[in-house]
């Protein structure tokens, strides 16, 4: 059977790192390669993440290369501390001095054009943080959304309930034209794993416990990054999550790897033209619906709204089996 090819676009992130981790313990998948981009940390934090999580599932051959530091229109200086400064729970000590060595001397935008190009119709692209590589790639090459095989999206929201605003989604908030962008001329099957979306199949503490406690490297490695996070622990209780969805473990990042890596992961979903909002002092960055057809597209994404638990669970129990033999 051929593989499936993957271009995996992250702000690494602890639930970047984890949904990295399944795309690398999956049989019938092959990365091509890990672009990065800023988000939950810098651009180049988020490289030594990536590069720390591949070391550690022993898969360095798989290049990574640096993208975009800032979003398309304004500053950049608004990152998350979601996930601790350096993006993977500040718990890491050593630096490797050599990090900027191991990263592609090719600007990740332009990797990401050459490599769909090279694998016409047979790119699977996951986009998990800001989107801002995605539209830069488009508008270095206007036919890069037809050459791709299909595109997930973690981001953007489905009933206007914001996490970092009121009305807008992290990664969309952080970027909101590349989002737009995005969504307006990404014409390929496209598959957003919204932020309700995620929290309304969040998973059990109890389930998260038993994930981290696997006798493995990679699981071993997730128990250390998420051990002094407050996202991993009791205070997520107050956070807009738990307000809205009720207490659960999420990561967010591995619902859109879930669905690309297994297509029967996504029991139900919406189909419909959707716009992000760029001009409201409210809700810029939001998603927006249209299931009346009123803004006259003729794309439509599928939103996902619900997972298959059971294997998400087997999904995510794997990943952190790691390294292990493909
Ligand atoms: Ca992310």
């Amino acid at each position: 059977m051929t593989k499936k090819l993957l271009i995996i676009d992250t702000d690494s992130g602890i639930d970047d790192a984890q949904a990295l981790m399944m795309a690398l313990a999956a049989p019938d998948v092959e990365v091509l390669a890990v672009t990065c981009v800023f988000g939950n940390t810098a651009a180049a934090n988020v490289c030594q993440n990536v590069l720390r999580v591949l070391s550690v599932c022993e898969r360095q051959e798989i290049p990574v290369f640096r993208g975009s530091a800032c979003p398309l229109v304004g500053i950049g200086n608004l990152f998350s501390d979601h996930f601790g400064g350096d993006g993977l729970g500040d718990v890491m000590e050593y630096k490797d001095p050599l990090w900027e060595e191991k990263i592609q001397r090719e600007h990740a935008v332009n990797a990401m054009v050459r490599l769909v190009s090279e694998h016409e119709m047979q790119v699977s692209l996951v986009a998990l943080g800001p989107l801002t590589n995605l539209a830069l790639a488009v508008r270095l090459d206007p036919c890069f959304p037809n050459k791709l095989r299909d595109l997930y999206i973690m981001g953007g929201n489905m009933e206007g309930k914001g996490n970092v605003t009121l009305c807008a989604e992290f990664n969309f908030a952080m970027d909101p034209e590349s989002a737009y962008i995005v969504l307006e001329e990404f014409i390929c099957p496209t598959y957003i794993a919204s932020w309700e979306y995620s929290c309304r199949n969040a998973l059990t503490w109890e389930f998260f416990e038993e994930l981290i406690h696997q006798d493995a490297p990679a699981a071993r490695f997730m128990k250390m990054i998420t051990s002094k996070c407050w996202a991993y622990s009791k205070e997520a209780l107050k956070s807009k999550r738990d307000v809205f969805f009720g207490p659960g473990f999420v990561s967010y990042d591995s619902y859109a790897m879930a669905a690309c890596v297994d297509s029967s992961m996504v029991l139900e979903s919406i189909e419909c033209p959707v716009r992000v909002e760029l001009q409201g002092s409210i809700a810029r960055g939001m998603m927006v619906l249209d299931r009346t057809n009123q803004l006259k597209k003729n794309h439509s994404v599928k939103i996902m709204t619900k997972c298959d638990l059971t294997k998400l669970s087997r999904l995510l129990m794997e990943s952190l089996r790691q390294p292990c033999k493909k």
